[in-house]
């Protein structure tokens, strides 16, 4: 079996999320080749080495530049701020390197279109990339987008997806990247807004085409991070340049109308991810902090027997879980980034693309564009 060899740019906290799934995923799933963690690189020599050591990448390194382009290296799995994912995607695929690149695809649609033309030339070389939108293969909201292709719950009618979180209430948590628009493109909208977008758009199938949406900043000023302070004591504050809440509507192609939140101030809410799809004869909910569950309506059924089921997804016949533990074993947030390996080196293998595309993050990026042209014309419709 020809290896592939994986070099990791960023170490932070997806870093240790992606290096479960690299190390995890050929343990759990025959996989048509062998996964090589090589390299992991950061800005920091200190940091990087200590996350090759941790996740067991077999070195570690300061340039990315240096590890995008070398022969041993197949795959560049790209887990830093959005600020830098152009320049390292359109530089390893133009070097031939298939790309895993982290959620949103980018910081604005330009940098978007640039990642999507040059995934599409290095295509038409059998050159992969994807998008790393990891919740989509969450068993429960794979079995989800399967049950509504089959017709299952009829003609979708309407749509609810919230991303809810809590860690921004305290007004003293510090000005990390992802509060400065420089690095993060946007606040909740990008970060986790991308998130319901994308698994409306996988469930349903149909694309966001139009939006109406507002945003809004709670918290405007906050302290420094501590290795920005000039001491132990520092009260240094930075403005925070990005949304606290977005809160937006989608217009699907069928016509249907979806309503969507992302915030980062939903008091006692940690990463709750839910998706609602009505259709005219059944319904579907996920709910992410709830992750091994679908809750599953037919409107069909005897009325004795009316009522959301809930659907343990847990069987051997549930998307993934052929690899994992018997029934009622659960599964957690990273066995999605096995799933995402998974699939990647199987696409690899067999030169089928695997989803999301970049050109499936593009417009992911459109949408997210769509809902701040919209919030600055007082919450008019803006086309995607
Ligand atoms: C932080 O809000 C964050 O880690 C996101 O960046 C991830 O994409 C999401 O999965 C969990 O929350």
């Amino acid at each position: 079996m020809r290896p592939l060899r994986i070099a990791m740019i960023g170490c932070g906290f997806m870093g240790a999320a992606h290096s479960q799934g690299w190390r995890t995923a050929p343990r759990v799933f025959d996989l048509p080749a062998a996964v090589e963690m090589s390299v992991v690189v950061g800005r920091r020599a200190d940091a990087a080495a200590d996350a090759a050591q941790r996740w067991g990448w077999a070195g570690s390194a300061t340039d990315w530049r240096e590890a995008v382009g070398r022969d041993d290296v197949d795959v560049v799995d790209i887990v830093t701020p959005g600020d830098s994912h152009a320049e390292i995607a359109v530089a390893a695929l133009e070097a031939g390197k298939h790309v895993l690149c982290e959620k949103p695809l980018a910081n604005t649609v330009a940098e978007a279109e640039r990642m999507a033309a040059a995934a599409e030339r290095a295509a038409a070389d059998g050159v992969l990339s994807m998008v790393g939108f990891t919740y989509r293969r969450v068993p429960a909201a794979t079995l989800a987008r399967d049950l509504v292709a089959r017709g299952e719950i009829g003609r979708v009618q309407q749509v609810r997806a919230c991303y809810r979180q809590d860690w921004l209430v305290d007004p003293g948590a510090p000005l990390a990247w992802r509060l400065r628009k420089e690095h993060a493109g946007s606040g909740a909208l990008g970060d986790i807004g991308a998130h319901a977008i994308d698994m409306v758009q996988f469930i349903t199938g149909q694309r966001v085409r139009r939006t109406t949406g507002v945003v809004d900043t709670i918290v405007e000023e906050r302290p420094l991070p501590p290795e920005e302070q000039d001491g132990p004591d520092g009260r240094r504050t930075g403005r925070v340049t990005v949304d606290d809440v977005a809160l937006f509507t989608g217009r699907l192609d069928s016509g249907a109308l979806a309503a969507f939140e992302a915030t980062r101030f939903a008091t006692g809410r940690k990463n709750a991810l839910t998706v609602e799809v009505s259709g005219d004869r059944g319904a579907l909910a996920f709910d992410l902090e709830d992750l091994n569950t679908l809750r599953v309506y037919d409107r069909t059924a005897p009325e004795e027997r009316q009522g959301f089921t809930r659907v343990l997804v847990t069987e051997p016949g549930h998307p993934y879980l052929a690899g994992w533990w018997p029934p009622g074993h659960m599964l957690g947030y990273e066995h999605g980034f096995s799933h995402q390996v998974k699939d990647l080196v199987e696409g690899v293998a067999s030169g089928e693309p695997p989803h999301p595309s970049f050109t499936d993050g593009l417009h992911v990026q459109r949408v997210l564009d769509a809902v701040e042209r919209s919030a600055a014309q007082d919450a008019a419709w803006a086309d995607v």
